[in-house]
């Protein structure tokens, strides 16, 4: 028996049913996530987000996909100081102007510190002043840290499971799966919105990818925003050889986001720059309505905004250049 929401909302998906979602032949998974897709979002419209690194690399934790990584040969793994938050009041303004609707700000934290947390305060008091939502995604919080990000006016928060809970401990060391969850439920009781998502392409099997799914779908509320990266093989960390993930396989993990959590939108995040317009294309069939946009992720670099402007154009759809 499944219980459901009024919008049909489910919140007790099974791994079972999801697997056999998974597993539907391509073009019934794809007329499935379409019709999910059009009960909440217009088909032709994607959300734009501008993602900037306020502190980037150097950080102590070891997660094997990571170039910020202090303890692997990353390009990023000697530390940068933290931004100004002048930089980030210019970084904001040329965003607004890009269309962007919400600026994300990463950076590389275990967790912050208190000098930290002041200062990523005042940045959100500024890209707030510009007008722009604010998303910010800085390692583990305690629910006291989530209750000031909060008052600062902080609308989102990025913390993403990244893989199943089965794969986790291959991945990263130095924090487990139970962390991750500790400091959602944190976001969540704050009142914050939650972004969160995961990494495909990481060595893991489709048992994982369904598992990864069946956490995110059964969460007390869906994630409002559940970023999809594609793994970046950055040179010098551990998964800098993985071989890459399947194209299907990406656009069936996407479309059965779309189908157990309609309301949610699915980012098509890292990894952009890797896929074909056709590849991109498909994602956004099967339920993708957000990206990052923009020359830079946090360190690599993203798809060429140009090109965006052309395929968004080719495929007639645009973006959303306000708050839905
Ligand atoms: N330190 C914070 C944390 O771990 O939550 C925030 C920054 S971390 C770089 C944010 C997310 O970026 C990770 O959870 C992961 O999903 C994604 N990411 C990092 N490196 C990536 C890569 N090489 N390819 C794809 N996604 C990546
Ligand atoms: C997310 O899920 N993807 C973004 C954002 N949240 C912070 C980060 C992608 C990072 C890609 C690799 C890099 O630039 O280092
Ligand atoms: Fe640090 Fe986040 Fe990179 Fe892990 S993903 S090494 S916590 S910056």
């Amino acid at each position: 028996m499944s219980t459901e929401t009024e919008a049909g909302i489910r919140h007790d998906w099974s791994r079972a049913e999801i697997s056999k979602i998974m597993e539907l032949p391509f073009a019934d998974l794809l007329y499935r996530a379409q019709m999910g897709h059009r009960r909440f979002f217009r088909p032709d419209t994607v959300e734009a987000c501008v993602l900037l690194s306020i502190k980037t690399g150097g950080c102590t934790e070891d997660c094997a996909y990571c170039a910020q990584s202090a303890r692997h040969d990353g390009p990023a793994n000697r530390g940068s100081p933290m931004a100004s938050v002048e930089d980030i009041r210019q970084a904001a303004r040329e965003a607004k102007d890009r269309g962007a609707i919400r600026f994300c700000m990463g950076a590389a934290f275990r967790m912050p510190k208190p000098a930290h947390m002041d200062r990523m305060m005042r940045m959100i008091e500024v890209v707030r002043a510009e007008g722009l939502e604010t998303c910010l995604t800085a390692g583990m919080l305690t629910a006291e840290q989530a209750r000031m990000l909060k008052a600062a006016g902080l609308d989102w928060y990025n913390h993403n499971i990244d893989t199943s809970p089965e794969h986790y401990p291959q991945i990263v060391g130095t924090h487990t799966m139970t962390d991750r969850l500790r400091t959602l439920h944190h976001v969540r009781d704050a009142g914050l919105k939650i972004c969160c998502g995961g990494i495909l392409g990481m060595g893991e099997a489709r048992a994982d990818r369904i598992s990864m799914l069946h956490l995110l779908a059964t969460m007390p509320e869906h994630p409002q925003s559940v970023p999809v990266n594609v793994l970046v093989p950055m040179p010098g960390t551990p998964l800098e050889h993985v071989p890459p993930i399947d194209s299907f396989e990406l656009v069936r993990t996407i479309a059965t986001a779309r189908i157990l959590m309609p309301r949610s939108r699915i980012r098509l995040a890292a990894g952009r720059r890797e896929m074909c317009d056709e590849l991109q294309a498909l994602c956004f069939l099967a339920g993708a309505n957000s990206i990052f946009l923009g020359e830079r992720l946090l360190t690599c670099d993203n798809a060429e905004p140009d090109s965006d402007m052309r395929l968004f154009h080719r495929l007639g759809m645009r973006l959303e250049t306000h708050v839905p």
